[in-house]
């Protein structure tokens, strides 16, 4: 392969003929661009530039030699020649960057998990905070998910000798972790924290706690487990792939480096539909896409003006959903029973009969979650599921014989507490570790276990409970939780949730 300069780059700019750099390497993606599963537009944002900084906000740099003959490497990149200014996007964004965090406050400020959000609301790229943040539809349940706490009362216990808390537990029967918590699945680690997912592994193996690898992760399987301390145990996340192949050799790969549990989502046989993040992307894209894309993208049509209409049913979530196959069904969960060892959780359910199907089919466990509230709008909160899924599991005798942990919503260690008087094993937390991450990388994220802790710590103190085995199901009043009505507003939560907008109108 021969040299490329950064002129003959910039010459490739274009539908017609488009190439990137990336990692050094310039390929021609201009077949590729019709079938990127994201829609050609965001490659064609870069199209004649050096793409590493945007490829990597995303990708993994390795993923790229693996596409098929539809992106071609041409030649490597001459970094002595002469840089163009339209090769390099990266300058105008890093500036953006440094403007939204002057003044920003300072980690010891930090007092409880609503802080980094307000924080990460402000810092970060519009959409990256669209993406995190955004739930489904009116976002009922987004917000519902963290109502739901305040609608159960602690009954506390006095004069137990509390001068000895231990939060610790066991997950899955082998792992002994520090908290009953662990950081969740979360997609797309490098639109917040360059360092993606790795950032999270680090930080979970400072503070001994269960870090759930992402199958849509930013960063490779590899990078993250390569980011493990040792003795550190992962869990894996899996999205079945339509592609049963590729779903097996990811599996087998988790197992064969040590990721002590398979969590398989059940919850997304599609994206939902997350409107913040659609906004968002239609008000940066219409010119774009229209003026510059020659309208070949998938998702377009022509509206009678001879525009190019754009069927923007996704945002962000778009460019990953294509990975999902809607066509699972229990009979994958039994063919995966088949291609591993390791114990399989069910990731997503919400309902007692769906928990007892997977007992019968002798899981190892489920994770009572609605995807924080990304998915389908005005269902139930996972803390409300919670006694159902107990509940039915007792009446089928089979309580017990798999583990239930939830998701959905949690920012206190009294929520912890909650969930574990309910029946609950562990608790994910998602969106507070990336907001932890994208605003103070592995030092935010220990910073928020150590809240956890912290508050739970207290929490147990105060409900006079010296161990996580003390917490039980009659420390709690749970009978309002169902009725959906919440007396007080939680003023903090008010503050740090974006309210949805309609359409602006442009009148300048
Ligand atoms: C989400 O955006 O919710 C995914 O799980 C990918």
């Amino acid at each position: 392969m021969g040299l490329v300069t950064y002129k003959q780059l910039a010459e490739h700019n274009n539908s017609g003929s488009c190439w990137i750099a990336v990692g050094g390497t310039v390929y021609d993606v201009t077949q590729f661009i019709h079938t990127h599963p994201g829609g050609a537009k965001i490659i064609l944002k870069e199209a004649g530039k050096d793409a590493t900084s945007a490829f990597e906000a995303v990708h993994s740099v390795e993923l790229l030699p693996r596409f098929d003959e539809t992106v071609k490497p041409v030649g490597t990149l001459d970094k002595s020649s002469e840089r163009l200014d339209s090769n390099d996007s990266s300058t105008a964004e890093a500036d953006a960057a440094a403007l939204r965090r002057a003044g920003m406050p300072s980690l010891g400020s930090v007092l409880n998990s609503f802080d980094f959000e307000a924080i990460a609301r402000q810092t970060m790229k519009p959409e990256a905070w669209a993406y995190y943040s955004s739930g489904a539809e009116d976002e009922i349940t987004l917000r519902e998910n963290h109502a739901a706490f305040h609608r159960i009362a602690l009954k506390p216990r006095v004069l137990v000798n509390v001068s000895h808390i231990d939060t610790s537990t066991t997950f899955l029967k082998q792992t002994r972790v520090s908290l009953p918590v662990y950081i969740t699945a979360c997609a797309l680690g490098k639109l917040g924290h360059p360092d993606g997912e790795t950032v999270l592994t680090r930080a979970a193996g400072a503070r001994n706690v269960v870090q759930m690898m992402p199958t849509l992760a930013s960063c490779s399987l590899d990078d993250m487990l390569n980011a493990r301390v040792d003795s550190q145990d992962t869990w894996f996340q899996l999205y079945v792939n339509a592609d049963r192949n590729v779903t097996r050799d990811v599996v087998l790969k988790a197992e064969a480096r040590g990721c002590k549990g398979l969590f398989v989502t059940v919850d997304a046989p599609q994206l939902g539909r997350r409107e913040k993040d659609m906004r968002l992307k239609y008000q940066e894209d219409i010119s774009d896409i229209i003026v510059k894309t020659g309208g070949d993208e998938e998702g377009e049509s022509s509206t009678s003006t001879g525009q190019k209409k754009v069927n923007r049913a996704m945002g962000a979530a778009r460019a990953i959903s294509s990975f999902i196959d809607p066509s699972l069904s229990w009979k994958d969960i039994e063919w995966l029973q088949t291609v591993t060892r390791m114990p399989i959780v069910l990731k997503g359910v919400q309902t007692g009969a769906d928990a007892v199907q997977a007992a019968k089919l002798g899981l190892a466990g489920v994770v009572v979650s609605n995807h924080g509230g990304r998915q389908l709008d005005t269902c139930r909160s996972g803390i409300e599921i919670l006694p159902e899924v107990v509940a039915d599991l007792k009446r089928a005798g089979l309580h017990g014989k798999m583990e239930i942990y939830v998701d959905g919503g949690f920012r206190r260690g009294s929520d912890v507490f909650k969930a574990i008087a309910l029946g609950a094993t562990g608790v994910g937390i998602g969106r507070p570790s990336l907001y932890a991450m994208s605003t103070f990388g592995q030092e935010g994220v220990e910073r928020l276990l150590d809240i956890f802790r912290e508050e739970l710590e207290m929490v147990m103190g105060l409900m006079g409970c010296t161990k996580i085995s003390d917490i039980t199901e009659d420390m709690v009043d749970a009978s309002h939780l169902s009725t959906r009505v919440s007396l007080v507003r939680d003023m903090l939560h008010q503050t740090v949730y974006e309210p949805l907008q309609p359409p602006q109108f442009n009148r300048s």
